[in-house]
């Protein structure tokens, strides 16, 4: 007999299953999984299956997404939490996952973090802007975590950022839980990687994960699959600009282009301008080398 389920986490190569009867399934993964190099993961469907007595993961279903790092599968919502201090704030690095969700059809939110301990006023308006949904929340003033229940969509919403920022502090304000949260290292200004797998809770019939954050440097070396072509769409606001004057312009100092002078008005924010700017010389970089 086969079985639909959707994994939840995976820990040392057993995977928890939601069943659609509320059971909840160990599976291990069929062996020819590890000969494709494939890895079921947290957010796929899989078809469970017996062997003997016990269920296995037979196969998975396609996926509508992937986010690369961390790898979770079919994200309705991915909330990409930044904090504005401890660890510092870096627009660059948001601007690089957003990108990388904007390529992978992924609908991005984005919640900055700590600003009890500085004021992001200018981002919030600058992302605000951009047209992406964005919060900010100070854990000691539960109303703001509370209005990030605002956010929330049905099926699969996903956290993602740096080791630290508050990730799983903002799931327990959300969800009244106690989940284990980290002290900063204050000798290094980042977290300790408190939280290991990732997982996803459910939460008023929707899911919410939480994941293991990012090192600081691991994120400056998450490689983009972005054809540099391909870059300026995964800027959405530069999007209603259509009349450069070359149809293929590439917003780089060509004659004639509206997303430069727009940057010129301030109506596109500078410095999401110099984050397609740095995106684009990373990309070109990195395509001189063959992929890993
Ligand atoms: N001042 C301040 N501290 C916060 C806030 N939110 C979280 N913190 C603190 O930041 C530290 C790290 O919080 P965590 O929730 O463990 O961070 P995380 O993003 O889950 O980290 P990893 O699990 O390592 O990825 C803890 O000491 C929290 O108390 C906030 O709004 N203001
Ligand atoms: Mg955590
Ligand atoms: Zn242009």
């Amino acid at each position: 007999m086969e079985e639909k389920g959707l994994i939840l986490r995976c820990i040392g190569g057993l995977y928890t299953v939601k069943m659609p009867d509320g059971r909840y399934l160990e599976c291990k993964a069929r062996g020819l999984f590890r000969k494709d190099g494939f890895s079921p993961t947290a957010g796929d469907w899989a078809i469970i299956s017996r062997e003997g007595e016990a269920p296995v993961i037979s196969r998975v279903l396609s996926r509508k997404n992937t986010l690369p790092r961390p790898p979770v599968a079919n994200i309705d919502r991915l909330i990409l939490v930044f904090s504005a201090a401890e660890p510092a704030f870096n627009p660059g690095l948001l601007d690089k996952m957003l990108a990388i969700a904007a390529h992978a059809g992924i609908d991005a939110a984005i919640v900055i973090t700590k600003t009890d301990l500085e004021n992001v006023g200018d981002y919030l308006a600058i992302y605000q802007k951009a047209g992406y949904p964005c919060l900010a929340v100070d854990k000691d003033h539960p109303g703001t975590a509370k209005a990030v229940k605002g956010l929330l969509v049905e099926g699969i919403n996903v956290l993602c950022g740096n080791s630290g920022v508050g990730k799983t502090t903002l799931l327990n304000l959300i969800m009244g839980t106690q989940l284990e949260t980290g002290e900063i290292s204050k000798k290094l200004g980042r977290g300790r990687h408190t939280t290991r797998v990732i997982e996803l809770y459910e939460y008023n019939g929707i899911y919410i994960g939480d994941t293991p954050g990012f090192a600081a440097l691991d994120m400056e070396e998450i490689r983009m699959d972005i054809d540099e072509r391909e870059l300026a769409s995964c800027f959405r606001e530069f999007a209603q600009y259509k009349g450069c004057k070359f149809s293929d312009c590439r917003h780089l100092g060509e004659p004639g282009c509206e997303v430069k002078k727009a940057v010129e008005s301030g109506e596109i924010s500078a410095s999401r301008y110099a984050s397609y700017q740095r995106l684009t010389e990373e990309i070109k970089r990195l395509s001189k080398w063959p992929k890993k």
